[in-house]
């Protein structure tokens, strides 16, 4: 007999093709009355495969009381509450290395895009301003100084990526590294009024709740460029928009907002944003590479063998 389990949300096609070669799936994105499909499947269900966006709360966990363990689709595990699946006894899992390439990549797509002006002037090529004009100057990468915080595995390597870009980089985080290999600033304000670019790569915890608050995103200033590929709530959503709007800070490049998919819409008009819809991993072969691990996680705890990638 197959273990029953709750895909909490759509994950790629070829993670639900080897879902379902392992297990009986119960599609909670698929339900029409969520809450009468989980008391029906309450007694059945043994893990829940979930979505970084989606996660698990308590209420889910309640639901399905004979839940063994929570497989999270991403490196960020934030949506699930991790204390209600500690007081339950409940593993979960997570997606780490996999997607560290693609992430990295992503961040410094942002801050070429922000520098060079690319997604600005590729609207401008469109809209056939070219005919009635030259594009306005960008500012050059070389160089100049970036701030990442969060040195964990993507921040690292988004270290490496720009030091080839002749970046100089610096880092801050709750404690200093002893092997990190670019120096540490104690302080974030200090370190934003330090660099031209700041790249946000932390963990989205309660200590790091809007981390990134208006005295950081003025330290940075109007020729400062703000980055986030972490989380949205990292970032004080409002305050950005208001600095933005009044030039206190000069770009943001966005991948993550802190009520996605909703974006304020004060940033869709500026011309000094960067803004993208959550695509850090979101490339053909990570997500593929995501949703084996998830499958992974869940057979190997099926079959009283070792997680590959607990988290908590
Ligand atoms: C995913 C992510 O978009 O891994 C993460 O933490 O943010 C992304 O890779 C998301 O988790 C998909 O569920």
């Amino acid at each position: 007999m197959k273990p029953e389990i709750l895909v909490a949300s759509p994950m790629p096609a070829p993670t639900m093709r080897s879902l379902d070669e392992n297990f009986i799936l119960h599609k909670l994105f698929e339900a029409k009355d969520q809450d009468a499909f989980l008391a029906a499947i309450k007694d059945k269900v043994r893990g829940i495969a979930t979505s970084g966006g989606k996660g698990a709360s308590a209420a889910l966990m309640d639901a399905l009381p004979k839940t063994e363990i929570i497989a999270n689709f991403g490196v960020g595990y934030d949506a699930v509450d991790v204390p209600a699946a500690k007081a339950r006894n409940i593993p979960i899992t997570n997606t780490p290395d996999v997607l560290t390439d693609d992430v990295a990549d992503l961040a410094l797509a942002l801050l070429l895009d922000s520098a060079r002006l690319i997604s600005r002037a590729d609207r401008f090529v469109r809209a056939g301003l070219w005919l009635k004009g030259n594009h306005p100057f960008g500012q050059a990468v070389a160089g100049k100084k970036l701030g990442i915080v969060g040195l964990g595995r993507i921040g690292a390597a988004i270290a490496t990526r720009a030091e080839a870009f002749k970046l100089q980089v610096s880092w801050h985080g709750p404690r200093p590294k002893p092997d990190a290999k670019w120096p540490y600033v104690a302080d974030l304000v200090t370190l934003a009024r330090e660099v031209d670019f700041l790249c946000v790569i932390c963990p989205l915890t309660p200590q790091t709740f809007h981390l990134i608050t208006r005295e950081v995103m003025e330290a940075l200033g109007p020729e400062g460029t703000l980055i986030n590929v972490a989380r949205g709530p990292v970032v004080d959503e409002a305050a950005l928009v208001d600095a933005l709007k009044t030039g206190k800070l000069g770009h943001a490049a966005l991948d993550v907002f802190e009520d996605e998919p909703r974006v304020p819409e004060a940033l869709f008009a500026m011309e000094n944003t960067v803004l993208l819809p959550h695509q850090g991993s979101a490339t053909t072969e990570t997500r593929t590479a995501m949703g084996q691990l998830v499958v992974d996680n869940l057979v190997a705890h099926f079959a009283g063998k070792p997680l590959l990638t607990r988290v908590a």
